[in-house]
């Protein structure tokens, strides 16, 4: 067969509504799915990306195939993407969270649905379609092996943020919380990358500062170790997101520290014990936080907290409460999010059957700006209230000073940060 040159259309999809909501987010980060993905076609393949957090879509554009990657509230903008291309003829393939969640309502917009990970079908996909035979969905039915996962196309990265570099160590999370799509999405079954491998990408990167987009790399204790310490010679500064366990080792916080981890995004999601427990994250123990936290800061990294507010048990002091205890702890940055029941997740299951489902506009699911279903304890209105009191009172220069004066670890990280997000909020 002779091989001709093609051009292959990759497309990081981001919705004009999701680019209004993250405006106040200063922090929007390079995506590795398409670079990531581009490393696995094959080299007479000419590979484009369009990240549409940096420019938008160009319908003239020549291409033999289209690839879309997209989160739930681009959906909507990513089908609309997706029928433009067809409309012209060129075959359009869709993958990612959404998708995986949702194969059936994504099939109807595309000729091709990946469901789930693309390491060993995407590579399979593409021999067949230039063969003029592959099918119209391709599944992973066992999570697949990172043991030979490539670097990203560093080419096609083209956002430019505070970062050097991201990339990728371990996927998944062997946790299971009603909320979150991870364990739909990769079965709950952490796979992890060959150390040496991860240490070569994160040296190749120019820059200084380098995020780890790992879903929870406190997930084996033992292989993050060993991973910190080939990161170390590297001497760059970098941030992860981590489960509560990463505080009960302090071998795990000191080689860490060493190997310049300057920040740990720890998924508190709530100060209310049986918040957490309702969405089955009762291994987060509230009463042990406080303690937690002074940990990961006596090793000298600092701690964003993940914090969602709705739960079923979160009255309306949940804000003020919550508040309260963020800056008694001296916590340096914290994200906070509006519960949103992503469709294909037990939560969602949970508030359909019990008719709070508010709408199917799935643009609304952003998790910032809606609220998508009935609270329990408050109205919709309450909810989103509380969460833009959250936001405004810990990125206040009043909260700001009193946190990290409190506990001034990783001045030259935290404070920038808090600068960007007291200023972009306002
Ligand atoms: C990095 C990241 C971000 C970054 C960058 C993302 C971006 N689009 O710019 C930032 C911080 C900006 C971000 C923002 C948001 N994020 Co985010 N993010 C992540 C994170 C932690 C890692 C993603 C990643 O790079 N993974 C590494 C790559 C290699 O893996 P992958 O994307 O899963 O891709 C594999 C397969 O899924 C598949 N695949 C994926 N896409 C495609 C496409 C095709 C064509 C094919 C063939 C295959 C394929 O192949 C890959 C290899 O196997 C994930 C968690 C996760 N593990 O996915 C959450 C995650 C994707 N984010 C999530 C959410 C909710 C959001 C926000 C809505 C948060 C918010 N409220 O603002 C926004 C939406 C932003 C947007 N523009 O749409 C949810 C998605 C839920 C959902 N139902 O869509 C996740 C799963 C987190 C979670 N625990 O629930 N995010």
């Amino acid at each position: 067969m002779s091989l001709t040159a093609r051009i292959l259309l990759l497309i990081t999809a981001s919705s004009p509504e999701i680019q209004r909501v993250r405006r106040s987010r200063v922090l929007n980060f390079q995506q590795i799915t398409m670079p990531y993905l581009a490393a696995f076609a094959p080299p007479h393949w000419t590979v484009l990306h369009i990240d549409e957090a940096v420019r938008p879509v160009d319908f003239g554009m020549q291409a033999d195939l289209v690839a879309i990657t997209f989160h739930t509230p681009s959906a909507p903008h990513a089908y609309a993407l997706a029928a433009r291309f067809r409309q012209r003829g060129i075959p359009v393939v869709l993958g990612g969270p959404h998708v995986t969640l949702m194969p059936d309502e994504a099939q109807a917009h595309a000729d091709v649905i990946f469901v789930g990970e693309a390491e060993s079908n995407w590579p399979q996909f593409m021999r067949e379609f230039e063969a003029g035979r592959h099918s119209q969905r391709y599944c992973s039915i066992e999570p697949p092996t990172l043991e030979h996962a490539p670097m990203s196309r560093k080419d096609l990265f083209h956002r430019r943020d505070h970062t050097g570099g991201v990339l990728f160590a371990t996927r998944g999370c062997p946790y299971s919380c009603d909320f979150c799509t991870l364990a739909v999405m990769y079965q709950s079954r952490v796979r992890k990358r060959r150390v040496d491998a991860v240490a070569e990408e994160y040296g190749s990167f120019p820059g200084k500062v380098i995020i780890l987009w790992d879903d929870n790399i406190a997930s084996d204790i033992e292989y993050a170790k060993t991973l910190f310490r080939a990161l170390a010679p590297h001497r760059k500064w970098w941030s992860s997101q981590a489960s509560i366990h990463a505080a009960q080792d302090d071998e795990f916080l000191e080689l860490a520290a060493r190997s310049g981890c300057k920040q740990l995004f720890v998924g508190l999601e709530s100060i209310s014990q049986a918040s957490v427990n309702e969405v089955r994250k009762g291994f987060n123990r509230v009463a042990d936080y406080v303690r937690a936290i002074e940990r990961i800061h006596s090793h000298g990294i600092a701690v964003q907290a993940g914090i969602v507010f709705g739960f079923d048990n979160d009255k309306r002091g949940i804000f003020g409460e919550t508040l309260d205890f963020l800056e008694a702890a001296g916590v340096q940055n914290a994200t906070f999010n509006i519960l949103t029941p992503f469709p294909g997740t037990r939560l969602y299951q949970r508030l359909e059957a019990e008719g709070r489902i508010l709408t199917r506009d799935l643009s609304k699911y952003n998790g910032r700006a809606d609220v998508v279903f009935r609270p329990r304890q408050m109205s919709p209105e309450e909810l989103l209230a509380g969460y833009q009191y959250a936001n405004r009172r810990f990125y206040s220069w009043k909260s700001v000073c009193r946190r990290l004066s409190r506990s001034p670890v990783q001045l030259s990280w935290t404070l920038p940060l808090n600068l960007a997000y007291a200023f972009a909020l306002r």
